[in-house]
């Protein structure tokens, strides 16, 4: 996953894998949020033990890439326990993802998954701006006209005036929709700034995330504390785990590792669209394994989302470099590839 590759077949691939885990994830974790009121588990803690997962995991593929005990030390030392402007800088996006993560467990424990994942690509328009707000990037005429196409054919996709499925939890749907919100603000806000701070310098991948997630865990375990501290103190940590809630976070560790290196090798737009095309394959695959029967308004806005990632898919510049054109000249305004 770490290779240094950045061919079109590897960045395919991580597409792929990131949008249907992507997908499984939505779908798992609102079961797990509905399927029973009593033994319900603390979001808070599921979000805080991706973390340290994911922090796990980018610490295996730093070892990686250094390929020797001593190096591997010697950057950990250099750019996370010596460096706490470094960590400084990726507390930034990190607490705001603390603060989507969370979100998205309270959206989709009052919201239905279709819903939660139609409101989401809000996300897409939102991210755009973020982008050319803080990395000067601007998009062509085709392209707004591709998101626009894009957020029309992922509503009729999934427009289903059918009555959702019962659920054993209260749910309110204004808390869902506001959760949603901030969440939209969120993605686009730190997957931009993320995104700027990776390829701003030709400092590993792993590095920026374990540095993410070490303040990562801090700010979600404080996370844990504010919100469930009694009921964790009384129940444990674990209370309420099935092997569900072990895959849900599972599949977010996964997940948001795949996002990242999708990150490095495309772009948040990108990484966008795929989220959406997504939505058009699952319903499909419905359609052969559960016998949906397709609609009218499915074959409409499947149709608009091929062509918005057509449209979009003819880039006017390489995404996977940055060019940082800041108007007070700061020093290194090279152009770096990652
Ligand atoms: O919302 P989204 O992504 O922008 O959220 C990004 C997720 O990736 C994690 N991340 C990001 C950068 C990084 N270096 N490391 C990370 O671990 C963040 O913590 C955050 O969880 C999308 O574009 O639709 C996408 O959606 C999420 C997820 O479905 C929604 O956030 C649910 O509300 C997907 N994450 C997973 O499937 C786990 C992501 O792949 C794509």
């Amino acid at each position: 996953m770490g290779g240094e590759n950045g061919s079109l077949v590897f960045k395919l691939y991580c597409l792929t894998v990131m949008t249907l885990v992507a997908a499984a994830y939505t779908v798992t974790l609102r079961y797990t949020r509905t399927f029973s009121s009593e033994v319900l588990y603390f979001s808070t803690t599921a979000v805080c033990l991706t973390e340290v997962i994911k922090l796990v995991l980018s610490i295996g593929m730093l070892a990686r890439e250094t390929r020797s005990p001593g190096k591997l030390l010697g950057a950990i030392k250099e750019y996370v326990l010596c460096n706490p402007r470094g960590l400084l800088k990726l507390s930034v996006p990190s607490v705001v993802y603390a603060v989507q993560n969370n979100m998205a467990f309270l959206a989709l424990s009052n919201l239905d998954a279709a819903i939660y994942q139609v409101t989401y690509q809000l996300k897409i328009p939102c991210t755009a701006l973020c982008m050319f707000l803080m990395l000067n990037r601007t998009l062509s005429k085709r392209q707004c006209v591709a998101i626009f196409l894009l957020l029309m054919g992922v509503i009729l996709v999934q427009w289903k005036p059918g009555d959702a499925a019962e659920v054993q939890i209260e749910q309110n749907r204004l808390v869902g929709f506001i959760a949603i919100i901030i969440a939209v603000v969120c993605s686009g806000f730190a997957g931009v700034y993320f995104e700027k701070v990776l390829k701003s310098s030709d400092t590993s991948l792993w590095v920026r995330n374990i540095q993410m997630y070490v303040s990562g865990i801090a700010i979600t375990f404080m996370g844990v504390v504010v919100t469930d501290g009694e009921k964790v103190l009384e129940k444990g940590f674990f209370f309420g785990y099935t092997p569900w809630v072990c895959f849900v976070v599972f599949l977010a560790s996964v997940g948001g590792l795949y996002t990242s290196v999708v990150v490095k090798y495309t772009d948040n737009i990108m990484k966008g669209f795929s989220a959406a095309a997504a939505i058009v394959l699952s319903t499909l695959a419905s359609v052969f394994l559960f016998g949906l029967h397709i609609t009218t308004t499915f074959m409409l806005g499947a149709t608009l989302v091929c062509l918005s990632i057509y449209l979009y898919g003819l880039p006017k510049q390489d995404t996977s470099t940055l060019r940082q054109e800041q108007a007070n000249g700061e020093s290194k305004q090279n152009l770096v590839t990652v």
